[in-house]
């Protein structure tokens, strides 16, 4: 399974990039490319974490939706089962899912610059800003990855390897644009799997599917689980 911004989209999270009712692009004049990137964080962590706490702010009274909460029973429905998402939302944890590879990191937990400690930084807006490792004292960043850096180690590569592995690969509310991520269904075509995609809008990786399911996460997937039994 893998996951974009759309399957949090019916619990009121913004999309980047069309098909949801609201989509973030811009912030203060700023791009999110622009703004979730290395430059940026390099340029002006402040900013980095202003746009990051704007961003939390709206996550703070979400819910997960029917499509989180039918991924999580999947997981017990099948022996062999990956949750791979694009999200930092963690909304998936949020719904019961155990075993989720986050791709591109958790907006809920902060990284210290100096010592690489990873921390819980829930409280939003954040009392300090940049929060404070709770190891080392040091300023600690968003973990999450931006655009220009590298996924965290290994990863990627157990996402590649289920993808690889998969008889049968979802790709739920994602517009494939943003690689690596966009690399698994290939990945899975390439090697065994059917794709299956659910999304209520044709994508650029709508050909990579055997089909698409035109429709909401939140709708489709409970029904799966129903046909399913
Ligand atoms: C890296 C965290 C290498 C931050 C994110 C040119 C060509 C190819 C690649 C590149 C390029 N230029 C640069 C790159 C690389 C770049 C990239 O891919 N850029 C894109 C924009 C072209 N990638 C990177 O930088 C990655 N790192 O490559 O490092 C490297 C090598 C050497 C040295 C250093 C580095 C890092 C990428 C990670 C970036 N971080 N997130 C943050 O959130 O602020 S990515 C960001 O986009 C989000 O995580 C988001 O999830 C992700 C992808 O978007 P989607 O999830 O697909 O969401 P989107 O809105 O696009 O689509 C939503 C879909 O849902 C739509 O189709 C919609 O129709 C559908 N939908 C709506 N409602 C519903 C629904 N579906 C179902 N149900 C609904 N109800
Ligand atoms: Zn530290």
């Amino acid at each position: 399974m893998l996951t974009g911004a759309g399957v949090s989209a019916e619990s009121g999270v913004p999309t980047f990039r069309g098909g949801g009712d609201t989509e973030i692009w811009t912030w203060r004049g700023k791009h999110i490319t622009e703004l979730s990137s290395a430059e940026m964080m390099a340029a002006d962590p402040k900013l980095v974490w202003e746009w990051f706490d704007y961003r939390r702010g709206m996550l703070t009274t979400i819910e997960p939706n029917p499509g989180h909460f039918a991924l999580a029973r999947w997981e017990h429905r099948f022996e062999d089962f990956a949750l791979i998402t694009q999200n930092i939302d963690d909304l998936h944890r949020a719904a019961g899912s155990m075993n989720v590879l986050e791709l591109h990191g958790n907006t809920w937990r902060a990284r210290c610059l100096g010592c690489a400690s990873t921390f819980e930084a829930r409280e939003c807006p954040l009392e300090e800003s940049p929060p404070r490792c709770l190891a080392c004292g040091g300023p600690a960043r968003p973990d999450v990855v931006l655009f220009g850096e590298l996924l965290p180690d290994g990863v990627f590569e157990r996402a590649e390897e289920a993808a690889g592995r998969a008889d049968l690969f979802f790709m739920i509310g994602t517009s494939g644009v943003v690689f690596p991520a966009a690399g698994l269904p290939r990945t899975a075509k390439r090697k065994r799997a059917r794709v299956i995609e659910v999304n209520p809008e044709m994508t650029d990786i709508s050909f990579i599917a055997d089909f698409t399911i035109l429709g909401k996460a939140g709708e489709v997937l409970p029904q799966f689980l129903k046909a399913r039994g």
